[in-house]
Order: structure tokens, then C-alpha cells, then sequence
């Protein structure tokens, strides 16, 4: 008797203080999907922005309301319960065993609104799946910790794509053409998720997976890696670009357009051979050849563990680096693209990184110290898991007046 007094006084107590934090988990995640529901979230995926997200949208809608109602029914019934039935000292209640009517009604109310959510969900993920109806191939790739686009040659949207065309981080496709990207991975699993296009698509090693994209208007659409990929999971980032079908034709001509090297004597003359020292053994530039003519060739798979290193021969053309984490162009350069018009926004996305716009900090801290910037290996000196490759881009010690000749080099790569 005594020992079970105690114990309810101390579950007395510690219920008075615990009371508050349900409370408190409720106001804050009250707080959050209202806060979320408010603002203007690039990523928000109650805000689509192409009839493949639309879809998740009107299907997600009504099981979300449907849900919500359900869970404030039950958690109303259970808090009126717990409270009127209080400990107290009263009697135990008379037990009741069995209530065949109750227990199959509250079997076949579930089925019916299971049943009711599974026909259009199933329609739903049919649809998503559709894959004649698109207009354009775009093969993506991820690995640690970076996405690769590769545009296959043939008709993209009404344009023709004659040459192959890779590039990184930003997805550039046409406005309002329905695009089959086919999904793979390198190295471990990403997943790829633009919110306001559509959903997620897992990229798995040695298998492809299609996912549909569609932007009803020209404007920039972020998105992330959402499946855990190792240290720099966080810095895996991308984006789609959407460009009316003109724009578009101006971006392929301008990636397709053949390679000019720098002015002799220029300090991005001397960038040249700094990158072919130092840079072409993983990334490419295409046309960029030896002072015999030769071209060079990068050959990563030596150096990677994922066998591949962003190809740059068009890096001023994309606005951000590295997994598409750190800014090529100022802050306000960026906000002005996105939040330009649909009208507004191709003519200044193809502008590319003006010398207006160029903000050089993040290009050459990375060039400085990359694993600074994004965390890759657990340690750097010890590569034996890996036989002697890096995960991502290793130190490489360059001076500041090599940074200087690169990043010189580099901005005429446009
Ligand atoms: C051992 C291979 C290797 C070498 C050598 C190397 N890089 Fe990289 N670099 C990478 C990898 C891998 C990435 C992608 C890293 C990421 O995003 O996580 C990368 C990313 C980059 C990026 C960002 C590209 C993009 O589209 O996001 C730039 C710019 C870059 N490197 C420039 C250079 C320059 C300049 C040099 C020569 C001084 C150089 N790299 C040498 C492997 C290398
Ligand atoms: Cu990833």
C-alpha cells in the first residue's frame, strides 16, 4: 500500500512536468508546416510548377485533409478518454469482451477509405510512369557527390541536338516539353527530387530508372540528393532550368559551340597549361588540345572512385558549383534570376556569369581546399579502402597565382 502510493506520487509529479511537452512538440511542428505553408520555399512541394507535381498534388491533397480529419478523431477520442477515465480510486469498471458489430464496422470504415485512396493513387503512379508521350531523353547520373546530365544527340523539345552534350548540376530543359530523364547512379544510391516537378526517383548502380519532367514556364526549380550518399550527402544539390524553346535552341548552340583557347600571352593563356597540368586528368574541356595539337583527354577513372569528374568546357554557363552548393554569381544576381518573370528569366539566365554578376569567392576557396568545403573522406591519408582514389575532388596544394591563372582560364569558359 505504501510502496504503490509512492509510485503514484511520483508518476503524479513527473506527469505535472512532462505534461507541457506534447504541448510544446505541437506548437512547434504547428509552427513549422505553417511557417512552411506561408512562405515562398523554392522547394515546396504544395506549390507545383508542371502537370507531373500537379498530379502529387491532387492526389496528396484530399488523403492529407482525409488523414489530418482522422488523426483529430482519434486523438480527440483518446484525450477525452484518458482524461474522463482518470484514476480517480474508483471501482474497476465492468469488464466487456467482444463486440462483433463494433469490430467489423471499424474494420470495413479503414478498408473503404483505404480502398477509396488506392484507386486514384494507383492511376496516379501509372501515369507518372507514362513514357511515350515525351519529347526529349536526358540520361542523369549521380555519384559522390555531384549529378551528371547527359544529352543524348536527336530532338530535344523541337530542337536538334547534334552533338552530346554533359554537363552538371543544372538541368536545363525546355519549358512545357514533357522530358524523360533516365535515372542511374555511379558509385552508392542518390535519389533525385526537383519538389515543385515531381517526385522522387532513386539512382540506383546498374539500373535506370525514368522519371518525368515538365516546367509549365521558364524559371529555375532547386531540388536535392534525398537519399543519404555518404559525408557530403548535404552538399549534393541541383537544379532544372526551364527555357522557352528558343532560349533553349541558344543554350544547345552555345554548348555545342567549338572551343576557343585564350589570347597568347594572356594570364588565362597561362591558365591553359596550369589546367592541363593539373585539372585535365579529371575533368574535360572539350577541344581543348596540347600546344601539338593533340587533343586532351581526361581519363578520371585512374583518380576517382566514381571514374567521372564534372565536365567544365561550359562552367560559366551554370550558376553554381560543387554539387551545385556554392554560388558562381552574387547574391543579388541570384535573386534577380530567380525571381525574374517567365519573360525576364531566359534572356538572363543566358547571360550566363557576367562580369557583373561573377562572385569569385567560392570558385576559388574551392580550388584552394576542396575537401574544406565539402567533407569527402573520413581520411585523406589513408585512400586503401579505396585503392589510392579520391570520393570527390582531393587538395591538389595549387598556389595563389595558379588559382589566379585558373580562375582566369576558367571564366572564358562560357
Ligand atoms: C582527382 C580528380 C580531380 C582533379 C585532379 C581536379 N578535380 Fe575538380 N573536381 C573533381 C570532382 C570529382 C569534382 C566534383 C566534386 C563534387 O561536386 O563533389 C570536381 C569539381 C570541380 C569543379 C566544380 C564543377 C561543377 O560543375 O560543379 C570545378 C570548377 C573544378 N573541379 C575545377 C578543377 C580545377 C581547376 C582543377 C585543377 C586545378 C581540378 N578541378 C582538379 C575531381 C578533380
Ligand atoms: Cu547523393
Amino acid at each position: 500500500m505504501d510502496r504503490s502510493e509512492a509510485t503514484v506520487t511520483t508518476l503524479g509529479e513527473m506527469s505535472s512536468t512532462r505534461r507541457r511537452w506534447p504541448l510544446a512538440a505541437l506548437a512547434v511542428s504547428a509552427g513549422t508546416f505553417l511557417a512552411s505553408c506561408a512562405s515562398n520555399a523554392p522547394q515546396d512541394y504544395f506549390d507545383p510548377a508542371g502537370p507531373n507535381a500537379e498530379k502529387i498534388d491532387t492526389l496528396q491533397r484530399p488523403v492529407f485533409y482525409i488523414a489530418g480529419v482522422v488523426a483529430l478523431i482519434v486523438i480527440g477520442a483518446v484525450g477525452y478518454i484518458v482524461f474522463k477515465f482518470k484514476d480517480r480510486g474508483q471501482d474497476i469498471p465492468e469488464q466487456s469482451h467482444g463486440n462483433p458489430k463494433l469490430e467489423i464496422a471499424l474494420t470495413i470504415l479503414p478498408a473503404i477509405i483505404l480502398a477509396g485512396i488506392a484507386v486514384p493513387t494507383v492511376v496516379t503512379v501509372f501515369d507518372l510512369n507514362k513514357q511515350d508521350d515525351t519529347e526529349c531523353i536526358i540520361n542523369v547520373t549521380g555519384q559522390q557527390w555531384w549529378w551528371e546530365y547527359d544529352y543524348a544527340t536527336g530532338e530535344c523539345g523541337g530542337v536538334e541536338i547534334s552533338q552530346p552534350i554533359v554537363t552538371s548540376g543544372e538541368l536545363v530543359i525546355p519549358a512545357d516539353t514533357p522530358v524523360l530523364l533516365r535515372v542511374t547512379s555511379r558509385d552508392v544510391i542518390h535519389s533525385y527530387w526537383i519538389p515543385r516537378l515531381n517526385g522522387k526517383r532513386d539512382a540506383v548502380p546498374g539500373r535506370l530508372h525514368t522519371l518525368r519532367m515538365q516546367a509549365d514556364e521558364p524559371g529555375i526549380y532547386t531540388g536535392q540528393c534525398t537519399e543519404f550518399c555518404g559525408l557530403s550527402h548535404a552538399r549534393m544539390r541541383q537544379a532544372a532550368v526551364a527555357l522557352n524553346q528558343a532560349d533553349f535552341q541558344t543554350w544547345v548552340d552555345n554548348q555545342l559551340e567549338p572551343y576557343t583557347a585564350p589570347e597568347a600571352g594572356t594570364l588565362a593563356a597561362t591558365g591553359e597549361q596550369t589546367f592541363i597540368a593539373n585539372c585535365s586528368k579529371c575533368h574535360q574541356v572539350n577541344g581543348i588540345a596540347n600546344a601539338d595539337g593533340t587533343p586532351v583527354l581526361s581519363d578520371p577513372d585512374l583518380y576517382v572512385v566514381s571514374g567521372v569528374a564534372p565536365n567544365i568546357t561550359n562552367l560559366m554557363t551554370r550558376t553554381a558549383i560543387a554539387g551545385w552548393t556554392f554560388d558562381l554569381i552574387n547574391e543579388e544576381c541570384r535573386d534577380a534570376l530567380w525571381t525574374a518573370s517567365p519573360d525576364e528569366f531566359g534572356a538572363m539566365y543566358l547571360a550566363g556569369v557576367t562580369p557583373d554578376c561573377f562572385d569569385e569567392a567560392a570558385l576559388r576557396d574551392w580550388l584552394r581546399n576542396p575537401p574544406g568545403m565539402k567533407p569527402m573522406y573520413v581520411d585523406p591519408n589513408n585512400l586503401d579502402s579505396t585503392g589510392g582514389k579520391y570520393r570527390g575532388m582531393p587538395m591538389l596544394n595549387l598556389n595563389e597565382n595558379q588559382i589566379d591563372e585558373l580562375v582566369a582560364y576558367l571564366l572564358e569558359r562560357k
